[in-house]
């Protein structure tokens, strides 16, 4: 029986090849206009997600690889003894765009079957950051008006309430997961109530009296709030949040995005990457042994972390802010991190430009922050997400509370397949 891993090993290089053909032919093939009615009405019917597995006709419903529900009853396995169509053989379908047979249908059950057990490491997630922030959605105020039932005019100050009831949880909740994995055993001491949010963040975390680090947290907290509504982050959070769901939920959804390394990852991988060049290299490195060090980075197929970004074409402001701060401070000079991380500054954007591959050779905020953090203290690299996962709240929320005063509706833009595409272009 061909597994499902085969069947896709089979599958996917083709469609690699239809995609490679479409962006080498039609890149510039216009195939709409946006208009201000898809801006304000959540992407409405704008054409702007590749999707392959499904398309939604509005008259006819769904098709999945392009059968309808008529037609994937009538050919997609059942459980035995059973006729209603079963997740295994959608599941099929979806991934590999092809029924599956019985048999494989039944193979991939017992797969399931043998992987289902819940493996010891989930009783930790209880202290996970993401699942704290979702399991808050207990005490939302907007979940429980709205299952009483309030007008949408209303909507907006319960999302406020508990934006703000979660903005000010954040240090606590996110100082509580340090000390769990990091500092076992240690209380939190109670929130001084002349402290502001960040300060008491950093006593939380048992750093009160470091005064450099309170203050590198304040500024890394503000300029990291808000970035726009496209990163992944925020348009994750704008997204959830456009189902009605509550804050708590919406929020919990953007820092699973914030966790990836192209995203809010990458300061810790910056950190990584850095330190294994000083290791490598020595503390008296010169502008030639970093160029190259990072060729070796790129001809090992991975990214310059800290380099790069989806929107900027020149260094980020943030990240020459946090410059700034460094260059202020005697004890941030003289640092071998902090004069690796500039020195790397130097050199990067030319080798990137002979590379010839990143829109924007520069560096982006990440390329600094976590080797200031590491700097004053902060070591535990792991947990600088976390920080950034404070930060964005701040923005995201905003947004929140904005769409629910401005009545947004769902997010919903239209995707297309890549067959779908091709036509539109030809
Ligand atoms: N090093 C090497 N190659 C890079 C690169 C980098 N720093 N940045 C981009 N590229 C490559 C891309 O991988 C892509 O290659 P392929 O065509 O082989 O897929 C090509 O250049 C074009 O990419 P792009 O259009 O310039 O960049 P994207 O919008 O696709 O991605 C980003 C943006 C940030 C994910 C990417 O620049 C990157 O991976 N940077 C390193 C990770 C990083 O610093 N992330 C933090 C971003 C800020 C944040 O979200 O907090």
């Amino acid at each position: 029986v061909t597994s499902l891993k085969e069947t896709l090993q089979e599958v996917i290089p083709a469609k690699q090849e239809q995609l490679k053909k479409l962006k080498a032919e039609h890149s510039q093939s216009v195939v709409g206009d946006i208009k201000v009615e898809n801006i304000i009405g959540g992407m409405r019917g704008l054409k702007a997600m590749l999707w392959d597995a499904s398309v939604l006709d509005p008259n006819e419903g769904i098709r999945f690889h392009g059968l309808s529900i008529p037609d994937c009853q009538k050919v997609l396995p059942p459980a035995p003894g059973g006729k209603e169509i079963i997740a295994e053989s959608m599941l099929w379908l979806l991934l590999t765009g092809q029924v599956p047979s019985e048999a494989q249908t039944r193979q991939l059950s017992r797969e399931f079957a043998e992987k289902g057990d819940l493996p010891p490491f989930l009783e930790k997630l209880v202290d996970s950051w993401a699942w704290a922030v979702a399991a808050l959605n207990h005490e939302s105020l907007f979940q429980a008006a709205y299952e009483k039932g309030i007008k949408k005019s209303e909507y907006w100050t319960y999302t406020l309430d508990d934006c703000i009831n979660l903005i000010a949880r954040l240090p606590a909740l996110a100082a509580r997961i340090y000390r769990n994995v990091y500092k076992p055993g240690t209380a939190l001491p109670p929130l001084n109530k002349d402290l502001d949010l960040i300060g008491n963040y950093s006593a939380l975390l048992g750093f009160g009296d470091n005064h450099n680090l309170t203050e590198y947290l304040r500024l890394y907290i503000a300029l990291h709030g808000d970035h726009e509504g496209g990163n992944a982050s925020a348009h994750t959070a704008h997204l959830v949040g456009s189902t009605l769901s509550d804050p708590y939920l919406s929020y919990s959804a953007a820092l699973f995005a914030l966790a990836g390394p192209l995203h809010g990852l990458a300061n810790q991988e910056v950190l990584r990457w850095q330190m294994a060049m000083q290791a490598e290299l020595g503390t008296e490195v010169t502008h030639d042994q970093i160029k190259e060090y990072l060729w070796k980075t790129l001809k090992g197929g991975q990214v310059v972390p800290g380099y790069g970004h989806g929107v900027l074409r020149n260094p980020d402001p943030r990240f020459i802010a946090l410059q700034e701060f460094c260059d202020a401070r005697p004890e941030l000079l003289e640092s071998s991190m902090i004069q690796l991380v500039k020195k790397t500054y130097e050199v990067a954007p030319g080798v990137l430009k002979e590379h010839g591959k990143t829109k924007n050779p520069f560096p982006n905020v990440d390329a600094t922050s976590g080797c200031v953090l590491h700097h004053y203290g902060l070591t535990e690299f792991k947990y600088y997400t976390v920080i950034f996962g404070v930060s964005r709240a701040l923005g995201a929320l905003t947004q929140l509370v904005w769409a629910r005063a401005l009545g947004l509706p769902l997010e919903r833009p239209k995707s297309l397949s890549l067959d779908a595409i091709e036509k539109l272009v030809k």
